[in-house]
């Protein structure tokens, strides 16, 4: 008995240590369904690929050192990546998102779990979609915090407010780069 507590009290002593200090990490776990949603902007209401149907898509929020588990599920009939935008990829280059290079997309019905760890960095990125031009309406806030207990660089802000700016046009994306794709093919 006596073994066990001499082994036993150092790890607990160290668990608590590290996570009262942040010095522990936490892994996050997102859920991203790609779908259609009726979005209205300046009057006009189109149907349009979203991340769990909101324009822009929800915003994922993660402290330095986390883990990041996405999982995105597709419901619509395009293929789809995404991309992690700023994330340096350290050993985990199969999560950066851009379509045929680092990973297949994932097709109608298909899910796939982004999984990587935010390493030395901190502050406000973004994420979007990396195939054809579904990025013009797929696209979040992906905001890193410091670690617990770990302060700003400098004078905490009152308030923080993430500000996205992005296009809102009159036909869809996708469909407007499928019409110029007859005219002049290139690749995604
Ligand atoms: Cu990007």
């Amino acid at each position: 008995m006596d073994g066990f507590v001499r082994i036993m009290f150092p790890i607990v002593a160290i668990t608590l240590i590290l996570s009262v200090y942040g010095v522990a990490s936490t892994t996050r776990n997102y859920e991203f369904n790609i779908q259609l949603q009726n979005v209205t902007r300046l009057c006009h209401t189109k149907s349009m690929v979203t991340v769990n149907g909101k324009f822009p898509g929800p915003r994922i929020v993660a402290r330095e050192g986390d883990r990041l588990l996405i999982k995105v599920t597709n419901h619509v009939s395009n293929n789809i990546t995404i991309h992690w935008h700023g994330i340096r990829q350290i050993q985990s280059g199969w999560a950066d998102g851009p379509a045929y290079i680092t990973q297949c997309p994932i097709q109608t019905g298909q899910s796939y779990v982004y999984n990587y760890t935010v390493v030395g960095q901190r502050g406000t990125l973004f994420w979007h979609a990396h195939i054809s031009w579904l990025r013009a309406s797929v696209y979040g806030p992906l905001i890193i915090l410091p670690k617990l207990h770990v302060p700003y660089p400098f004078t905490k802000p009152y308030k923080e407010v993430p500000i996205i700016f992005g296009g809102y046009g009159g036909c869809r994306a996708a469909s407007f780069a499928e019409a110029l794709c007859r005219v002049h093919c290139h690749p995604p």
